[in-house]
């Protein structure tokens, strides 16, 4: 929550003894962003996996596979309301709004959407024949003004649509499909929101996975001020060229002309899952299957097709999305030895992390899922709605707390306290007590301040730097009358909740 803070500025402000100094896991080099809380707001919850989370107009959409929705706190099939693979929540209070159409047939599942840049209206993309009963053919769009279904947009597609992204005037679809309309778009394909099929074509082929040969786009980022598409899944050739792409590419957004190889980017038996851009730099997650793998996150320039970095993090990443300079993402990271501020294996999965976007150091931010259902990897879609960040996926439980599908995690308040430390007291010289223990940590405040009282009047405080796999031992030693006997607790803070005091301990220092 807390800005991250320049390790010189801790150190010039310490009173640490020496061991204490010690950097735990944080950044070495900082540029101060902000991270939004760690700690949930209220949320309903589905009964099934969501796999698009989109926001327009004060309202959140989620899509994905389910049957019902229920609210924050109802154990699993409790006060159940009936929602088929789609659902629209108030983006402020959360509560469920009655826009509420069945997505049906198929294999009865939303894998995308978006909204248009004006917000008024809604596409979706999956596999369903249906919504409310009237035929669709993968897609759908929805006026967001009154949740009706707009009549102009029905082409039909071939198969699943994993990928929508759309500019003042043109749709863009990626999926598993052959054709659209009845003509050949090999995965990719655009369109008018009146569903006129455009001239843009590109051919996409080849499964980059080795285990699942049928090539597929599942991610499409748009950037219309320079007529660009990058694209991005599982396929090994585009227009006719093999070797040079793999799993993403550049487009021009007219033609479907290959403008950006991005030649080495993604190694073999890896596929790129979530693909977005700020106006600047362009961000995607990529999954892997098998050994020398790229799992983690790259940001590149939208402009030239340049890398500004990549990390190297292992456990698939599903979802990207930048917001105040942090890239937010879903993922089940469990090695990120070699990324700033990361971990090495540390026999847990981290599912949500918050990545500085100037220099790809992971932030002191780690709210977390389960695995949860289906694939079993967490998270699967997020979206910022306002300052609120939303994020749907498969799992069922949040800061090991039930709480299934869907979650949201807002900039403030910060109401998260660091766990109370334990406190121990020993004199070993004339005068001098020693307090130690062991650092506390927090799920979105890397520098916590630990505050010593004596006799129930504060002391002093040290500042530390500690995640939850790195939490240093303290020590302070203080300066009293030989042989007097003093009373020592411990509370730890994160500058706006405190963990309550620990302790105390009595120590009698020696005469
Ligand atoms: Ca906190």
């Amino acid at each position: 929550m807390r800005r991250r803070r320049l390790l010189h500025a801790i150190l010039a402000t310490s009173t640490l003894s020496a061991a204490a100094l010690v950097t735990a896991a944080g950044p070495a080099a900082a540029t101060g962003e902000t991270t939004l809380t760690a700690d949930p707001m209220k949320t309903w919850q589905t009964d099934g996996i969501v796999w698009s989370v989109a926001y327009a107009k004060g309202v959140v959409y989620v899509g994905g596979t389910f049957d019902h929705i229920r609210p924050p706190g109802a154990a699993a099939g409790t006060d159940e309301v009936a929602r088929k693979n789609f659902a629209a929540f108030d983006a402020v209070t959360g509560e469920p709004l009655d826009c509420a159409p069945a997505f049906t047939g198929g294999s009865n599942t939303i894998r995308a959407m978006k909204a248009s840049p004006d917000g008024d209206v809604l596409y979706i993309g999956g596999s369903f024949s249906q919504v409310k009963g009237i035929g669709r053919s993968n897609t759908a769009a929805l006026n967001t003004s009154d949740c009706t279904l707009r009549s102009a947009w029905k082409p039909t597609v071939s198969s699943t649509v994993r990928a929508i992204d759309v500019t003042s005037d043109t749709v863009y679809i990626g999926g598993g499909f052959g054709t659209v309309q009845g003509q050949t778009r090999q995965r990719v394909a655009a369109l008018t929101y009146s569903g006129t099929l455009l001239p843009f074509k590109a051919t996409i082929t080849g499964s980059s996975v080795t285990n699942d040969p049928t090539p597929s786009v599942n991610a499409i980022t748009v950037a219309p001020e320079l007529n660009k598409v990058i694209v991005g899944g599982r396929f090994t050739s585009v227009n006719g060229s093999w070797l040079t792409v793999h799993a993403l590419v550049g487009l021009n957004a007219t033609t479907g002309k290959t403008v950006n190889n991005f030649t080495g980017w993604i190694p073999s038996r890896s596929s790129v899952k979530a693909l977005v851009n700020d106006g600047t730099n362009f961000y995607l997650g990529a999954e892997g299957s098998g050994g020398g793998v790229f799992d983690g996150r790259i940001a590149g320039k939208l402009s030239d097709g340049s890398m500004k970095w990549k990390d190297t993090c292992l456990g698939a990443t599903q979802t990207v999305v930048p917001y105040k300079g942090v890239l937010y993402s879903g993922s089940h990271a469990h090695d990120c030895k070699n990324t700033p501020g990361g971990f090495t294996d540390i026999g847990n999965r981290q599912h949500l992390l918050g990545q500085s976007i100037n220099d790809k150091t992971i932030l002191a931010w780690f709210p977390d899922t389960n695995d949860g259902l289906g694939e079993k990897i967490g998270p699967r879609s997020m979206a910022m709605a306002g300052d609120i960040l939303w994020v749907g996926g498969e799992f069922t439980t949040v800061n090991e707390k039930p709480q299934q599908g869907l979650t949201r995690f807002p900039a403030s308040p910060d109401t998260g306290a660091p766990q109370v430390p334990i406190l121990s007291g020993t004199s070993s010289a004339k005068g001098k007590v020693t307090l130690s223990w062991k650092a506390s940590w927090d799920r979105d405040d890397g520098v916590l301040t630990y505050k010593i009282y004596r006799d129930g009047v504060y002391l002093t405080s040290l500042d530390q730097d500690s995640r939850y796999w790195n939490r240093p031992n303290m020590s302070y030693t203080d300066t009293v009358d030989p042989g007097s006997t003093h009373r020592y607790s411990l509370l730890v803070t994160d500058g706006t909740n405190d963990s309550g005091k620990n302790g105390p301990v009595y120590v009698t220092a020696l005469n």
